[in-house]
């Protein structure tokens, strides 16, 4: 057994039973090489259980988000099936820590891509459709309060996501970087967006991915979804409360705890 092999089973438990953690990483040397062979352990273990990776995911790639996590290196993460809800779908309160709910650009892959020296451009092209959708973060550190290895341990805090009923060809959207994004909690309007939040240009983001993956001796798979990162910063979900954005061309999607 490895001295990361703790951190899987820990990490595991503290998705399993809703426990809130502190952060590890620093106090007991895990670099954030380590913190990536943490979070593929993890995900080989749900792999085993009987779950899927259907995609990949970004984390703190827009300003917004850097400064309010205190992170500024943007980290992935990978999509299990089980995590995904279905638009509108009840969000359940009661298998969650402190869920948090964020506004992103969502790709489909239609071919795969592998880096290095991945464009925005290659990525568009090989982009099946791109869509809305809202990740519902819940770190399994204490008040999401984490260094990047801490973060990406866990996986990006990936808890749940839902993708909008709205897909579009990347070449009829004039461009990406000026998609607007109005993300509303309980009918409020609590933050507004450009994709240009993300990398400038939420392809970029994917490209990083891509170009990441090839590091790693890895490909952005065809048929994956990829969640760009959060426009804004996330907001707070309780149960009774509702969650949707509005992205434009890009349409609506919602979340409703319960
Ligand atoms: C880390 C995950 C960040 C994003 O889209 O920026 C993320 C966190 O904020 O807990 O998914
Ligand atoms: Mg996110």
């Amino acid at each position: 057994m490895s001295h990361l092999d703790q951190w899987v089973d820990v990490l595991m438990g503290a998705v399993d039973e809703r426990r809130e953690l502190q952060p590890f990483a620093a106090a007991n040397g895990v670099s954030v090489e380590d913190a990536y062979a943490v979070q593929d352990a993890v995900v080989a273990r749900r792999v085993a259980g009987g779950d899927r990776v259907v995609g990949a995911k970004l984390g703190l790639t827009s300003k917004a988000k850097q400064l309010a996590m205190n992170v500024d290196v943007p980290g992935f993460g990978q999509l299990l099936a089980s995590t995904q809800l279905a638009n509108e779908e009840p969000l359940r309160m009661a298998e969650l820590i402190h869920p948090r709910v964020e506004p992103e650009i969502v790709f489909v892959m239609g071919h795969s891509l592998a880096g290095p020296g991945v464009t925005a451009r290659e990525v568009i092209e090989a982009t099946q459709a791109v869509g809305c959708g809202l990740e519902v973060i819940d770190s399994r550190f204490a008040a999401f309060t984490f260094t990047l290895a801490d973060v990406v341990a866990d996986n990006t805090s990936a808890a749940r996501f839902v993708v909008g009923p709205t897909w579009v060809d990347p070449h009829d959207v004039p461009d990406l970087a000026l998609v607007g994004c109005l993300l509303e909690a309980n009918g409020q309007g609590v933050a507004t967006a450009a994709g240009a939040a993300v990398l400038g240009h939420p392809a970029e983001s994917v490209a990083l991915l891509a170009n990441w993956l090839g590091t790693q001796g890895r490909v952005l798979e065809a048929g994956w979804l990829v969640l760009s990162g959060g426009l804004t910063n996330a907001v707070p979900i309780a149960a009774g409360g509702h969650v949707s954005a509005t992205f434009g061309r890009l349409g609506r999607v919602g979340i409703r705890a319960i």
